[in-house]
């Protein structure tokens, strides 16, 4: 395109308030020799594609052309490009007569492992209470914040114990998102899939070294960076009657300073059902998983198990302390007033950790969903399809029908998708890209359960729409892709003077809400796929967060353990 042509692309993109994606979108990360492959290709006469090594013309190979077709999500016409069949690894482009070549195209028998250690190293960088070192953090070296060793009980918390203003110390943990705070409810999910994600491909996080601290300790650093915040929430319970207060905050949000520059008092506030119950599942899961470490953590095991139950007491004893934001306090809220799902997810922790049937729900009248922070039931789901082996035979057939009746479900939109990816237009909610890895770590557990190709391939799929493969063009991860995020709602890469944002994090993504900072310029589109803004002052579509990041962890590290190495 010559400038005068570029010049005027932009004027009519003015003009219509229209974003034109007139490239070819695929997965910008890569490929495992033997994973479903497809490309998405803007409306065009020509008929085939060609696969050709990058930066060469030397064609590896062709493919014809799926038909047009309309993708309602982005109101867009695309045509799919399948080049599944290529599974030599290399670097390549694909090429359509008439359109620019598609971004690198990676295949690789490691595709994911770098990525995978890079998601879970965010948290890290996340982490409270700990200065960054060079040698660990690189050029996002940085000074502690937050020590929270002197957090005062806010009046909603207190007790007789814990009279309104009495000091506790509570460190550690990870900030929340882009802001400082650490809320108990979000850490509940987030703890989970990542200490699934180790339950379930050992070998990926055996094998993984993120240069983080404890490095070779004798854990393996998944659950390191884990301990990091299991350490946190254990000093979140009231030791008095094993309430757990709701979060650790400031009053309101800090301005756009580094951790150590933000110096807000600092509160834990109200206790409540919710987070006792996440709580007491994410301590009873940590205990099963810290029972075989008992050399490393001699005790460690035992306290969490006790931790969990007294928390399971506290939740049976005040069934609905729904958290309500108290009037002086303006930070997030994750409040929750459906706790039902909450119940039965704690309940098939602690039970799966003791078993005792007391603490096991009725599984014939428990739902299964994608999980979210305020949804948790098909957290016990994956839970129970772990551990088939505690299961009666009866029981153990309702599990894994309940599993692979949301994996047809979500199979089946997939299927009926003309961009070749099973998201509705309803799923693009404030942390979009995390419903995506969400139903794709519910697709995956019923692969597990019974190996179809399809639910691997319509994972796979969900996983490339948040690495390229969308109406954006965009890779949602930092550090990650030709065109990754560069301005994420993140205080550190905000203030930090280093040019490119801190690395590994998933943005929230396309969310038509705009629930945005007054002033923040319009989105390029209002379609729910394409209604994203790479701007700071976009949270609602280009925050950070700790519950969105684990499903990348666990996604990233499942799809390279799982998909089939191709015959030679
Ligand atoms: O940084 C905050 C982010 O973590 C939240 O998701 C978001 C919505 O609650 O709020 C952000 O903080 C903003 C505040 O609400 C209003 N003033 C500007 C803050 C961002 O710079
Ligand atoms: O992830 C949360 C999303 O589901 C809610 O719609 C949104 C508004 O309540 O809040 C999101 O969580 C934010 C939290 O309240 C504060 N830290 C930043 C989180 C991500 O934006």
């Amino acid at each position: 395109m010559n400038r005068h042509l570029r010049r005027l692309g932009a004027a009519c993109l003015l003009a219509t308030g229209l974003a034109h994606a007139d490239g070819i979108e695929v997965n910008q990360v890569g490929f495992t020799p033997g994973a479903a492959k497809w490309a998405a290709v803007p409306d065009t006469a020509a008929r085939g594609f060609k696969l050709v090594r990058a930066g060469t013309d030397e064609v590896v190979l062709r493919g014809v052309l799926g038909a047009s077709a309309r993708w309602a999500p982005a109101d867009r016409v695309v045509r799919l490009a399948d080049f599944s069949a290529l599974k030599t690894p290399g670097d390549y482009e694909l090429v359509v007569d008439g359109l620019p070549r598609s971004p690198r195209i990676h295949i690789a028998a490691d595709a994911y492992a770098e990525l995978s250690a890079a998601a879970l190293k965010a948290y890290y960088f996340n982490r409270a209470s700990a200065p960054l070192w060079g040698v660990n953090a690189g050029r996002w070296a940085r000074r502690a914040g937050h020590a929270d060793d002197h957090v005062l009980v806010h009046a909603s918390a207190a007790g007789p114990g814990r009279p309104e203003g009495t000091v506790i110390s509570a460190p550690k943990g990870w900030y929340d998102a882009g802001d400082y705070n650490k809320y108990i409810v979000n850490s509940g999910i987030t703890v989970y899939t990542l200490l699934a994600a180790w339950e379930h491909y050992p070998g990926v996080f055996k094998a993984q070294h993120l240069n983080i601290p404890e490095t070779g300790n004798g854990l393996p650093d998944v659950l390191n960076e884990a301990m990091w915040n299991l350490e946190w929430m254990l000093a979140m319970q009231d030791p008095a009657d094993g309430g757990v207060y709701h979060k650790l905050t400031n009053k309101g949000f800090d301005g756009v300073v580094m951790p150590a520059d933000a110096r807000g008092e600092r509160y834990v506030v109200q206790k409540s059902t919710a987070a006792a119950l996440d709580f007491a599942a994410v301590m009873a899961q940590a205990s099963r998983v810290f029972a075989a470490f008992k050399g490393q953590r001699p005790g460690l095991s035992a306290r969490m198990l006790s931790a969990s139950q007294r928390a399971w007491d506290w939740a049976q004893a005040h069934p609905n302390e729904v958290y309500k934001q108290p009037p002086d306090i303006r930070t997030g809220g994750y409040g929750d007033d459906k706790l039902d799902d909450e119940f039965a997810w704690a309940g098939v922790e602690l039970w799966s950790a003791t078993g005792d049937k007391r603490f096991r729900p009725d599984l014939a009248k428990l739902a299964i969903s994608v999980p979210g922070w305020g949804d948790v039931k098909g957290l016990a789901w994956v839970t129970l399809g772990q551990h088939l082996e505690q299961l009666s035979q009866n029981d153990s057939v309702v599990v894994k029908a309940r599993i692979v009746e949301l994996a047809d479900e979500l199979a089946a939109n997939w299927r009926a998708s003309d961009y070749g990816v099973g998201m509705q237009s309803r799923d693009y909610v404030w942390g979009s890209n995390a419903v995506v890895l969400n139903q794709a770590l519910m697709l995956i557990q019923a692969y597990r359960l019974q190996p179809k190709p399809e639910r691997l391939a319509a994972a796979q799929a969900l996983f490339d729409h948040v690495l390229g493969r969308n109406p954006l063009g965009q890779s949602m991860v930092t550090g990650f892709g030709a065109k990754p995020p560069l301005h994420p709602h993140h205080r550190p890469s905000e203030a930090d003077g280093v040019e490119p944002p801190v690395p590994g994090f998933l943005v929230g993504g396309p969310n038509p809400g705009r629930q945005d900072q007054k002033g923040c310029p319009a989105y390029p589109s209002a379609q729910p796929a394409m209604a994203y803004l790479d701007n700071f002052c976009s949270y609602a579509s280009n925050e950070i967060a700790i519950n969105w990041n684990a499903p990348l962890v666990y996604v990233s590290a499942a799809l390279q353990a799982l998909t089939p190495k191709p015959h030679p």
